[in-house]
């Protein structure tokens, strides 16, 4: 399957060849890969070829490295479509995955000028900060912290932020969330975000900025998110 009169180059034709064994699942999440050093006796071709191929494929969150251990095969990225707006409970649970939320942080601060810009309200009016980990099946996805004005969405408790925000909203306030818009970034892992995240210092992770609307525009919410880069990606489906 490696075809050294091909112009294709041969690090790609193996990036691929591995690439299909994830895909088709005979290389499973956890499974190490054999050494570099085997992949190029087998196929005749030299080692800094392989690690070519390998480091293609970690950069594209297909394989990981462990120091001294090795080379394995990661975790599939979920594809979050960007067009619902939906909320990570309901993302996940329609994932048959478990949705849980480790709470960092739930104030009742004064809005600082740029929260109150993005929620339409005067500086220092309360706000809620509510910081969440989320995790889905125990493993932390992102990173969040809204800020919800404490005037508009009255009586949140730290219990209802440990659930679904827009849960509570919709079910128990009887409001309803419209529409909203966000912006993308990619970044890397402060030390703090690291931690939290279980992921490396510096590694690549995906800024997230929400504002969310009321079926009259009001703002409900203004969310900062650090979403982790190799367990994520986003989809859009376009048309011309
Ligand atoms: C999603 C939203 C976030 C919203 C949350 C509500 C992104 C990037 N963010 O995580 O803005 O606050 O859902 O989730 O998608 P909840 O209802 O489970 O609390």
């Amino acid at each position: 399957m490696i075809n050294k009169n091909s112009p294709i180059p041969l690090y790609y034709q193996l990036e691929e060849h591995i690439k299909g064994l994830i895909e088709n699942g005979e290389l499973s999440p956890g499974d190490a890969l054999p050494p570099e050093r085997e992949y190029a006796e087998k196929y005749q071709i030299s080692r800094m070829t392989v690690r070519q191929a390998f480091t293609q494929l970690v950069n594209e969150g297909y394989l990981y490295r462990l120091q001294g251990k090795g080379t394995f095969v990661a975790e599939r990225k979920i594809e979050q479509p960007l067009q619902g707006l939906t909320s990570f409970t309901e993302d996940m649970k329609a994932r048959g995955l478990t949705p849980s939320n480790k709470l960092i942080k739930f104030e009742i601060i004064p809005a600082t000028s740029q929260i109150a810009g993005q929620l339409k309200i005067s500086e220092y009016e309360p706000v809620y900060e509510i910081k969440r980990i989320r995790l889905a099946d125990g493993v932390p996805m992102a990173l969040e912290t809204n800020y919800i004005s404490a005037n508009l969405i009255k009586g949140l408790t730290a219990q209802i932020a440990n659930q679904s925000l827009y849960g509570h909203i919709e079910e128990h306030l009887n409001l309803r969330i419209d529409s909203a818009s966000q912006v993308i970034e990619s970044s890397s892992a402060s030390q703090n975000e690291a931690k939290l995240l279980k992921i490396a210092n510096g590694a690549p992770v995906m800024h997230i900025q929400r504002n969310t609307y009321l079926h009259d525009n009001t703002p409900v919410e203004f969310v900062k998110s650090v979403y982790r880069a190799d367990r994520y990606k986003f989809m859009i489906q376009m048309k011309r």
